[in-house]
């Protein structure tokens, strides 16, 4: 398949972009470097060096044979997004280029406006192009489980059956967000729905959770394929950022009573759920939606799986809870279904001891490059 890989410079973006050119798609990846940009407007560098996009394409060319073909520009500018759609005809579109940091967008206005115009700008775009160029390609967007909010009852996997006086319907699951990053997931999904009803687009919609992990089966052994490693609180995910804690010697930042509980998912798993999700279509006029995670864990669970790896490895590993900087359910039901994946044949990549000490490793490599400023700024939610 001819597939257009946008965003494809970011965390999960680069790994797809290789991943789906190793199974012998045909790819192209887009990016306008918004993530780089950011990362260097508010000094929040990732824990090592990652070569430009071109020159990733590059290095991944002379490793495995295989071509990514490589454009940069704003999804945002109508001429650059039509030009990319006429000349490539993607067959699928995975659709990563969104402002990804929940409390980036909860930075300040300046911050929260670019967050809405990036991700609904380019959602908008996406959907015109693909009913313009390729009325017949499958987009894949990504979503996210923090779409759902912590509800009181069971996480259907993206819609819910509704009896109210006597009827029933079938109504998108109901929508709670926690940041105003995952508010624009959720206007996203309404505006890909709206579409979707009126010009019969092909749509998945993955809810994902938050990721971990650098290392794949594509970049393995070679630090200059992986993806950023943010551990500062503004790009950084949970986990990966208790990782580089343990190893800094910084006590782990649980934010609040720590009970708050996710659904993770190793980035391996990601890609995997990304390749099935593009190799089994939805259909036309189909909003398929799928809640992308393998297991849940509170923060406490993974700040305590993180001291007992750090004493595997002689490291003493101190958690302490901190006043939490968001506004968010620190003790709370979590049960949400997730087996539309596994049914297309997603095996799970769990987060064993091994993996845990195999990132923990992996980060001490780098000890030497983690600045323990860029740990905690506390963003706060409500100023
Ligand atoms: N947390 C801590 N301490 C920290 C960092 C985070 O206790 O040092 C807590 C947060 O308060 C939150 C949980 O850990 O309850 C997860 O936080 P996170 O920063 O790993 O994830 P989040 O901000 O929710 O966003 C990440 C990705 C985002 C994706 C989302 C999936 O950055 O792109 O959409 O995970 S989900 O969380 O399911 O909404």
């Amino acid at each position: 398949m001819r597939v257009l890989v946008l965003g494809g410079d970011g965390y999960i973006g680069w790994p797809t972009a290789m991943k789906l050119s190793a199974a012998g798609h045909e790819v192209m990846a887009v990016d306008n470097y918004l993530r780089r940009r950011l990362m260097m407007e508010i000094n929040t560098p990732a824990l090592f060096d990652v070569p430009n996009l071109q020159e990733r394409a590059r290095l991944w060319s002379e490793k495995s044979g295989k071509n990514v073909s490589v454009r940069i520009g704003d999804l945002d500018n109508w001429d650059f997004i039509s030009s990319v759609f006429e000349e490539f005809r993607p067959d699928s579109i995975i659709h990563y280029a969104e402002q990804p940091s929940a409390p980036y967008s909860m930075l300040d206005r300046a911050a929260a406006r670019l967050t809405l115009d990036n991700n609904l700008g380019a959602t908008f775009n996406v959907i015109h192009a693909m009913n313009e160029y390729t009325p017949n390609a499958h987009l894949v967007k990504l979503g996210t489980m923090g779409e759902y909010g912590t509800p009181n009852i069971d996480i259907e996997e993206g819609w819910i059956e509704i009896e109210h006086k006597g009827r029933k319907g079938t109504f998108l699951f109901p929508r709670a967000a926690g940041s105003f990053y995952h508010t624009t997931k959720v206007l996203d999904t309404d505006m890909l729905w709206f579409y979707v009803r009126v010009w019969d687009l092909r749509v998945t919609d993955l809810m994902q959770g938050p990721v971990y992990g650098v290392a794949t089966e594509e970049n393995d052994n070679d630090d200059a394929l992986y993806s950023f490693l943010n551990y500062d609180e503004v790009f950084g995910t949970v986990l990966n950022r208790f990782m580089v804690q343990a190893v800094a010697g910084y006590p782990l930042t649980v934010y609040g009573a720590g009970g708050q509980t996710r659904g993770y998912l190793h980035l391996k798993d990601a890609l995997q759920c990304v390749q099935l999700a593009v190799e089994n279509p939805a259909d036309k006029g189909e909003l398929r939606v799928f809640n992308q995670f393998v297991e849940t864990f509170s923060v406490n669970d993974l700040a305590s799986r993180v001291r007992a790896s750090g004493k595997r490895l002689g490291l003493d590993v101190e958690i302490r809870n901190l006043e939490n900087p968001r506004k968010e359910m620190e003790d709370h039901y979590y049960n949400p279904a997730h087996t539309g994946l596994l049914d297309l044949g997603l095996k799970p990549n769990i987060l064993t001891d091994d993996v845990m000490d195999e990132m923990m490793q992996l980060t001490a490599r780098y000890k030497d490059r983690i600045v323990e400023e860029q740990i905690f700024r506390g963003v706060k939610w409500k100023k």
